[in-house]
């Protein structure tokens, strides 16, 4: 009787075993595209910003920014014409063709405010003021 009961253990132990073995039921992982890793911050930009050139204005109106920051602009032209984004305070003179878009550092060493403004058509009205708090 000992011994039957011995080898039934052992048989199932093989049992156990053996389906362990043949069953393996791995799903092959799906193939999933890794994530779109957001790239980290090359360089110390602490604000974006989009800022659109038409015809005639400048959007936004106001654009935001800090004493120390850099600012990772984006600026794009819509419209017929060429404009500028100007900044003369900080260096800032780019121009665009239509449909043009440019992305750019900005830094933004010190606080005040600063006109913004296209060279071409700043009298009818493309004109932001950037307002750089301490
Ligand atoms: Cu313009």
């Amino acid at each position: 009787m000992r011994r039957v009961g011995v080898i039934t253990g052992v048989l199932a132990l093989l049992g156990i075993v053996g389906a362990g073995a043949c069953g393996s039921d791995e799903e092959s992982p799906e193939v999933q595209a890794p994530p779109v890793a957001s790239s980290p911050a090359a360089e110390a930009t602490s604000g974006s910003v989009l800022i659109e050139l038409d015809d005639f204005y400048i959007d936004p109106k106001e654009i935001d920014g800090k004493a120390g920051e850099t600012l990772a602009v984006t600026a794009f032209s819509e419209g017929q014409q060429t404009h500028t984004l100007t900044i003369d305070a900080l260096g800032v003179d780019r121009e665009f063709p239509p449909s043009d878009t440019q992305e750019f550092s900005l830094p933004l060493p010190k606080a005040g405010e600063f006109k913004v403004y296209c060279r071409f058509h700043r009298a009818q009205g493309m004109t932001a003021v950037l307002k750089v708090s301490e």
